[in-house]
């Protein structure tokens, strides 16, 4: 997988191609995942288009911290208390296919441990 600056996500930020948009803010947005792996399966993504989390830099600091709020209340309002998980694949062997940075939230069922 190429590792281009525009991807697929920028398209759904852009609003080029549909999403299930549950949450939108100036540096966030939350859709749901076209192939889910649970009975809740969320993205968030920041609008900048980072390639993925090895890619981040020092003055992303705030921007990473905010991703990790909005899954909070993006997992809350899913109605997510019981628990979830946050993934998020970095590169081809952390199993990422689209090159810019997105947190996995899963939830509605028991996860397993260790991932695949
Ligand atoms: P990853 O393997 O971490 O790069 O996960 C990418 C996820 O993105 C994968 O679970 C499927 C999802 N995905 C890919 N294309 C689309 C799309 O066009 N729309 C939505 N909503 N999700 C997508």
């Amino acid at each position: 997988m190429s590792e281009t600056k525009d991807t697929i996500f920028g398209k759904i930020i852009r609003r080029e191609i549909p999403a299930n948009i549950v949450y939108e803010d100036d540096l966030a947005l939350a859709f749901t995942d076209v192939n889910p792996q649970a009975p809740v399966h969320i993205l968030v993504i920041p609008k900048k288009p980072i390639v993925k989390l090895a890619d981040a830099e020092s003055q992303d600091q705030a921007l990473l911290g905010h991703l990790l709020l909005t899954v909070q209340q993006v997992a809350t309002a899913a109605g997510l208390t019981n628990g979830y998980r946050v993934v998020i694949n970095n590169g081809a062997d952390g199993g990422q296919t689209v090159y810019h940075l997105h947190l996995h939230i899963l939830g509605g069922r028991p996860m397993e441990w260790p991932p695949g």
